[in-house]
């Protein structure tokens, strides 16, 4: 299992201005933050992100959303780091997320639900390289 995901604060959680609270969550659950930063997605590289969702009826709510404002992609690090990031922001739709969660606590809807994280170690690179380069990420180490 690899040791590294890719968070995204999403434009929600930019919006209710609560990066902080949501960093603190992730950071006192183990993770290590290797990269960081704050962007706006245009429509067309939300469209890009969230590609394996196309043809999906929320893939439209979605990438408007996405780049409806700024959003913080990060690069996680801890052991096993796609499951573990999964389970600290919790299911997609904040009602059946578990208590203690980032969506649980966090979230509003099953579209607006403050965080992004990769599902697999493969998605996982492919995620990191659509925001950061080799070299910022051997530069934060
Ligand atoms: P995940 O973010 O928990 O991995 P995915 O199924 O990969 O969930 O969906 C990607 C994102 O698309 C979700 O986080 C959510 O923002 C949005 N989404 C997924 N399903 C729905 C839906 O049924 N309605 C509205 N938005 C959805
Ligand atoms: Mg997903």
């Amino acid at each position: 299992m690899g040791n590294v995901t890719l968070g995204i604060l999403k434009p929600d959680c930019v919006r209710k201005n609560i990066q902080g609270k949501v960093i603190t969550k992730i950071q006192d659950a183990g993770f290590k933050i290797l990269a960081m930063k704050q962007i706006r997605m245009t429509k067309q590289q939300a469209e890009g992100f969230y590609a394996v969702h196309k043809g999906r009826p929320f893939y439209e709510e979605l990438t408007k959303f996405m780049s409806s404002g700024p959003c913080v992609p990060m690069v996680l690090q801890k052991d096993d780091a796609v499951a573990a990031f999964r389970k600290t922001i919790g299911a997609t739709d904040p009602k059946d997320a578990d208590p203690g969660t980032v969506r649980k606590e966090f979230a509003d809807s099953k579209g607006e639900n403050i965080v992004h994280g990769s599902d697999s170690d493969e998605n996982a690179k492919v995620e990191i390289a659509y925001f950061f380069t080799n070299s910022s990420l051997i530069a934060n180490q």
